[in-house]
């Protein structure tokens, strides 16, 4: 494997058209930042860049919506982001925007060098004009009638009522969203990247790194590649973005293809970071040095423009160039989907939990531990509050903080305050339960032995793959195991017996403290920090990160020796979290997915009525049973019914159902569905029907069959 001696990680750039949400955290920006505090803490060289996708339809949309210019969308949802991360604790070293000068420069640059290489492609279309606002239409701006289901309110890209995607020559009365004019077709030219003439170098690329990278990495990569790759349009006709820099007639207007621009940020902002250092060259050792390794971490949803349209990007850049090549990404930690009480967060439909409004109520440690512990490494997962308030409770306050808070404050009351005795290396490494009272041999083989060594490599390990979640939950292994065996030694009462052998158990749970507050700092730094603090140091754990210094191997051999002082006081490291915490929460939830059910369906709630009462014994008269369709065909001059052949048991009826409108013969055939079978006998249009099929109705009048899932037997059902 290649050795390197630094790193670069990168975070996707989130469109600064609303607040971050728990989501994004959970996917993107806390395992990049927990990586990276694991690789400081090692001593290693790295940087984490970042910043605010500022352009693209996504930020013209939001202004519209909004009535305010898209300079204001994205000031407002910049400085709010940031503001966030950082109250998250997201170290970032430079959290940059899309719409600075160097930027624009960095990404014309590029565009430059590709046009003037003749790679780029030139090819016209017809798109939608409005002519009121003198603009090209891209297709989130058209609205008009779907042709599929009559939706008047279909869009350019997609029809929301039934799913279908459109292109805006699909709809009927086309309309401009701008200004209502109906909008005229007209001829563009527009550039093309063709990324087809980079199918073979990119599928080299994906090969070189499957077996490293994620399976849904490889997975998402190889689909596109096998389908051949397309050209790609990469310049628009908006006013909002990054001018395709040449002064020719066609150029006017046009900007460049947002994700163009949007991938390139990171070297953009990597160059801004090294100017703010006073060092301008020095983002060249990141990005045009081979013994750079750059780690890009994403939602799966951005996985093909960064292990296909970036690299082809560079690819096309690095052609014919001796030297200032750029590098292409080792590893590409594409994150799955973190969900919220079992449903998909959506910024549009607001159903999320926002990183800076959660954190106005709970701090962040609790946030980052609980989602570590969730992260969505190569499945979707689930954020609950109850989880959180579990795993709060639970985990940080009665394992971690308990632990903390029992050692200082026992030394404090019996020892002084000062760790009572040297604790031998080996006797840390290998702490270990004592059962018998008295016994000061602290290495005895009773109870579980734990070798420390063993469990922070294997955690580091699981860093160095993120492998997030298992990292944390082993580290927090170790502290459950401290936890049990100072409550299991008992040196309270100890202590009356045998001061020596209560103040060796005091120096091991001391020093375990120590490798606890630098086990845990990826992961919960700032309370890292406060048992560092606790434990009398001076200064933040960032303060002794030195480059070539691994404190992460100090975990090993903590360093708290006979005499060392402990803080005069201790604190409460994590406040519980009580029911009457959560509640609002639950309850506003509550209120988020009724709306969500009732926009998904499209109507709103309406007074019930019901038909009278009838009484229990009228309802038994009632037989239901299942049957099985064996035939099904169309009614002549009947549009809605269906005639169907049913088999209940050795019994066969036949069932005239008015489903015509909502499934077809061929769909019917086969499925078990639910029957009245005791109904009086009808004659619809010369045919006898012979009882009655059961179906709900959905909101938008469409029908439903009730299908019992497994065998028919004798009209029951057997699964
Ligand atoms: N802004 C899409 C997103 O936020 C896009 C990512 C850009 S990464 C260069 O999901
Ligand atoms: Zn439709």
């Amino acid at each position: 494997m290649h050795q390197f001696t630094k790193t670069l990680v990168t975070t996707a750039l989130p469109y600064a058209n609303g607040p971050v949400h728990l989501g994004h955290l959970a996917g993107v920006y806390l395992p990049a930042d927990i990586y990276v505090r694991y690789k400081r803490l090692k001593g290693e060289d790295i940087i984490h860049i970042g910043g605010s996708d500022e352009h693209g339809v996504p930020i013209t949309i939001t202004a519209e919506k909004e009535g305010i210019s898209p300079r204001d969308v994205v000031d407002r949802y910049h400085q709010m982001n940031m503001a966030a991360f950082s109250k998250c604790g997201i170290s970032f070293d430079y959290y940059g925007r899309t719409t600075s000068e160097l930027h624009h420069k960095t990404a014309q640059e590029f565009f430059l060098d590709i046009e003037e290489k003749g790679i780029f492609q030139r090819k016209s279309e017809k798109l939608f004009f409005d002519r009121k606002a003198d603009r090209f239409l891209s297709d989130r701006y058209v609205t008009g009638t779907c042709p599929i289901c009559n939706n008047t309110e279909a869009n350019g890209d997609q029809c929301e009522q039934c799913g279908t995607h459109l292109s805006p020559l699909e709809l009927i009365n086309p309309k401009s969203k701008l200004s209502d004019a109906t909008p005229e077709l007209r001829e563009t030219m527009h550039w093309y990247f063709p990324l087809g003439r980079f199918q073979q170098q990119l599928e080299n690329y994906v090969q070189e790194h499957e077996e490293e990278w994620r399976q849904n990495v490889v997975n998402y990569s190889r689909t596109w590649l096998n389908q051949g790759l397309k050209d790609r349009a990469i310049t628009r006709d908006l006013g909002w973005g990054i001018k395709v820099p040449l002064e020719s007639q066609e150029a006017l207007g046009k900007v460049l293809y947002v994700w163009f621009d949007a991938v390139l940020g990171y070297i953009s902002f990597t160059r801004e970071w090294a100017a703010a250092l006073g060092q301008s060259e020095r983002w060249k050792e990141y990005w045009q040095n081979p013994e750079c390794r750059l780690v890009q971490f994403i939602g799966k949803d951005n996985v093909v423009f960064h292990t296909l349209m970036l690299p082809a990007i560079l690819m096309a850049w690095n052609e014919g160039r001796q030297s200032g090549c750029y590098n292409l990404a080792d590893n590409v930690p594409a994150s799955e989907f973190m969900n919220f009480e079992g449903r998909k967060f959506s910024k549009s439909r607001n159903y999320a939990i926002y990183l800076g409004e959660f954190l106005e109520k709970f701090p962040a440690d609790t946030l980052r531990y609980s989602i570590a512990m969730n992260y969505p490494e190569n499945k979707d997962t689930d954020f609950s509050w109850v989880d959180f308030q579990n795993r709060t409770n639970g985990e940080l306050a009665d394992t971690l903080g308990n632990f903390i808070k029992r050692s200082v404050d026992f030394t404090n009351s019996k020892f002084g305050g000062v760790v009572p005795i040297d604790c031998p290396p080996d006797v840390i490494k290998s702490f270990t339960v004592i059962q018998t009272h008295g016994n000061d041999d602290l290495i005895d083989e009773l109870g579980n032995r734990v070798d420390l060594d063993d469990l922070v490599d294997e955690i580091g390990e699981a860093y160095e793959h993120f492998h997030f979640r298992e990292a944390v939950s082993k580290t927090m292994d170790i502290a459950r195991k401290a936890n049990r065996f100072l409550t299991q030694n008992e040196p309270w009462k100890l202590i009356k017996s045998d001061r020596d052998a209560a103040a060796k158990i005091m120096s091991v749970s001391l020093n375990l403290c120590h490798t606890l507050a630098l086990l845990f700092y990826p992961v919960i730094p700032e309370t890292s920090n406060r048992i560092h603090a606790m434990l009398g140091f001076a200064g933040t754990i960032e303060s002794l990160i030195k480059p070539g210094v691994s404190l992460w191997e100090q975990a090993k051999r903590p360093g708290l020796n006979m005499g060392h002082r402990l803080r005069e006081t201790s604190e409460i490291l994590f406040t519980k979290i009580e029911e009457s915490d959560i509640a609002p929460e639950l309850a506003k939830i509550e209120g988020l997915l009724a709306d969500a059910v009732k926009r998904e369906a499209g109507v709103e709630q309406q007074k019930m009525e019901f038909k009278p009462l009838i009484s229990f014994d009228d309802f038994l008269k009632v037989d239901l049973r299942v049957a099985r369709v064996i035939s099904a065909e169309k009614v002549n001059k009947a549009a809605k019914l269906l005639k169907l052949q049913l088999q209940v048991g050795s019994v066969t009826k036949q069932v005239l159902a008015g489903i015509a409108k909502h499934y077809t013969p061929e769909e019917m055939v086969g499925k078990n569905v639910l029957i009245v079978a005791n109904l009086a006998d009808r004659t619809i249009r010369d045919e006898v029907s012979e009882g009655m099929i059961l179906a709900v109705e959905g909101a938008d009048g469409k029908l439903f069959v009730i299908e019992p899932q497994g065998n028919e037997i004798n009209g029951r059902l057997i699964q």
